[in-house]
């Protein structure tokens, strides 16, 4: 779709064009200053500033999928599938680890430590006792205490930071938010951008501002492409950080040569190629040198694939460290 106000389009378009023209007519984000003012907050209690413990390791989890928006005043939008389940597990996992989380998810979806609670659980885990104050069920007890010891370390220990999205335009905002916030804290910083981002989109300034009409026939409606914001995170925002994106694909035949020429193409240090329906049971570590197929632990019921995901990035993420000379 093209940009009327620099009259530039197809392939005499250049990246930086598509992306400053995506921010710039992006609506704004709503909570902007309380973000800013959060991420500060956080990244000064975990980096160098703060104290002579020397630097933690920030991870910026992303997580569930964005939506595309078809009228300003939005009725209708285009999803996908995303549960936003990787990230929360993978946020479990990388706090255990020692990190600090900016936890950057799809409002509504999976949160972390609560994975093992069922759908309804505030109706579900809870009942009325006889003189009508509320009680934790026998039956749920271990799995509510688990969660709330688990997620009462994170929180007092300053380690999580949850940041909602919903749309395209927020999820964008924010994460480039993020990752200038996080320039300084250099290569102790990690990507792990496992959100299901839209592709294509329908530009802020050529959307309908009110509810479609039915009545005027079939909906012609044409998407332009999202401007892939890997390389500008790579090469300008946080050119220090270690990164990391997600390849998700329904066709194993293409799987890993799509994840190889992300690796190729946007400089990341490493790419996770999945697919669909066995996301939860294996995934390929792509790098450089290297496909190493990590799977869930079969033999343990509520294992997960993150556990042994987590550890082998946590280390990849030390030798990094120790190689760009900033370790401790
Ligand atoms: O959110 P979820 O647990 O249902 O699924 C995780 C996932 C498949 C969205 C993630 O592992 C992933 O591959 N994200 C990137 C998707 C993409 O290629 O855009």
């Amino acid at each position: 779709m093209m940009d009327s106000r620099d009259g530039l389009q197809g392939p005499h378009r250049t990246l930086d064009t598509d992306i400053e023209s995506f921010f710039n007519s992006a609506p704004p984000l709503k909570d902007s200053l309380d973000i800013g003012r959060k991420l500060k907050e956080f990244i000064d209690r975990h980096s160098f500033s703060s104290g002579n413990k020397g630097p933690s390791r920030i991870v910026c989890v992303s997580s569930g999928g964005t939506t595309v928006p078809l009228e300003q005043r939005c009725v209708r939008y285009i999803d996908n599938f995303s549960s936003g389940h990787r990230g929360a597990a993978s946020t479990e996992y990388f706090v255990k680890a020692g990190y600090a989380v900016v936890f950057l998810h799809r409002r509504g979806t999976c949160q972390p430590y609560c994975r093992s609670l069922p759908e309804n659980s505030l109706l579900e885990c809870f009942e009325l006792t006889e003189e009508s104050s509320v009680q934790v069920r026998q039956s749920h007890s271990e799995a509510v205490k688990r969660a709330i010891r688990h997620h009462h370390t994170a929180t007092e220990k300053g380690l999580l930071l949850k940041l909602p999205f919903t749309s395209i335009f927020e999820y964008l905002q924010i994460l480039r938010m993020v990752a200038i916030s996080v320039k300084n804290v250099g290569s102790y910083c990690m990507f792990y951008l496992a959100a299901a981002v839209s592709d294509f989109y329908v530009p802020w300034e050529s959307m309908a501002e009110h509810k479609i009409q039915s009545a005027s026939g079939p909906l012609d409606m044409r998407l332009a492409q999202v401007p892939k914001m890997l390389s500008v995170l790579r090469k300008e925002w946080a050119p220090m950080a270690y990164c990391i994106s997600f390849k998700l694909e329904t066709d194993p035949k293409i799987l890993l040569e799509k994840a190889d020429m992300a690796l190729r193409k946007y400089k990341m240090h490493v790419v996770i190629a999945n697919e669909l329906l066995t996301r939860k049971e294996e995934v390929v570590v792509v790098t450089s040198n290297e496909r190493i197929t990590v799977h869930r632990d079969s033999n343990e019921a509520d294992a997960d694939v993150e556990s042994p995901l987590i550890k082998l990035l946590v280390e990849k993420h030390s030798a990094y460290i120790k190689e760009t000379g900033t370790s401790n």
